[in-house]
């Protein structure tokens, strides 16, 4: 059975908090609620979340930029809209779950690109992403414990297990800022740009990947998560499994013939 393709474009023109742009075939998306520093409300993450699906459908997308507005990537999820939520309500309804968990299970490589506040679900956000690209201005922070709770979208996991222990327990204990440079030196960003480079330098690195043999990326992508997710032994066997995989593919022969011919590889993404 073949799924219908959707042109992300397309669904973001009915969308009001998310623009979406073609850069051949990446597709840049920005966060657009700027009044609000980009609060994640309900709809905001639902329109994410229908993008995403949209760019996951569409086979001429190869690989997905998110950014938001000079001054904030985005800072946390909506303060207002969660207010007024008691246990009973989150709990019953599962708050945000659905919504939120999008980003996280995108198969095609996705990147973040970060100026501004990312703070509480948007540092999450971020860190949802493949790889976060900071712009000199970018401060993140887990701000959760200022407000009465704690991080509730990955910031006490995938954050302890990007920085480790220490680092983590004193954003989220402290809810201290850091710096971009400091982000870098944390290994929780992957580089760090002048402000005007940001979404250039991330489309750039999306397009450098989308230019790669698609299957590899996807099996590469996808043996870097498994280390998050099982031990040692059992990540080495699946990378293995994997890069034995990839010798089923034509990606494999071509590049290896272009590198051995010294030509540039034409991948037909097979
Ligand atoms: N929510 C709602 N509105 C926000 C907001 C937020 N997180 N952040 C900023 N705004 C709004 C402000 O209310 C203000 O609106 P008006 O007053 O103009 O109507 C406008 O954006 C501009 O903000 P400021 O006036 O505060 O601007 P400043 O430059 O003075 O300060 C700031 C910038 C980023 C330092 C400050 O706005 C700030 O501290 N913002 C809150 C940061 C924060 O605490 N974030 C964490 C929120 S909790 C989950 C998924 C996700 C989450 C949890 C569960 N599940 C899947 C279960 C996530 C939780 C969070 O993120």
């Amino acid at each position: 059975m073949t799924t219908k393709q959707q042109d992300p474009i397309k669904v973001a023109e009915n969308t009001e908090y998310i623009l979406a742009e073609r850069r051949d075939s990446v597709v840049l998306l920005t966060l657009n609620r700027s009044k609000a520093l980009n609060a994640l409300c309900d709809s905001l993450t639902q329109e994410l979340t229908e993008v995403l699906d949209a760019t996951e459908r569409d086979d001429s997308v190869a690989a997905v930029v998110i950014t938001g507005s000079a001054k904030a990537f985005a800072a946390g999820a909506d303060i207002k809209e969660m207010q007024p939520k008691t246990f009973v309500d989150v709990y019953l309804e599962d708050f945000i779950t659905s919504s939120w968990e999008r980003p996280s299970t995108v198969r095609k490589p996705i990147i973040a690109a970060v100026s501004g506040y990312a703070l509480g679900g948007g540092a999450e956000l971020a860190m949802m992403c493949d790889l976060i690209i900071a712009a000199e201005s970018a401060k993140f922070g887990q701000p959760e414990i200022t407000i009465g709770i704690l991080p509730g979208a990955g910031g006490t996991q995938r954050l302890a297990r990007a920085v480790g222990k220490s680092k983590a327990m004193d954003m989220v204990l402290t809810g201290r800022m850091i710096d971009a440079a400091e982000a870098e030196r944390m290994g929780l960003v992957a580089r760090v740009v002048a402000d005007e480079e940001l979404v250039s330098e991330a489309v750039a690195v999306a397009t450098k990947i989308a230019n790669f043999s698609k299957p590899a990326v996807l099996l590469a992508k996808e043996s870097v998560n498994r280390a998050f997710e099982t031990t040692l032994s059992e990540g080495l066997r699946f990378e293995r499994r994997m890069f034995h995989a990839a010798f089923a593919t034509e990606g494999q022969n071509e590049g290896m013939d272009a590198f051995i011919n010294k030509r540039e590889a034409r991948y037909s993404d097979r």
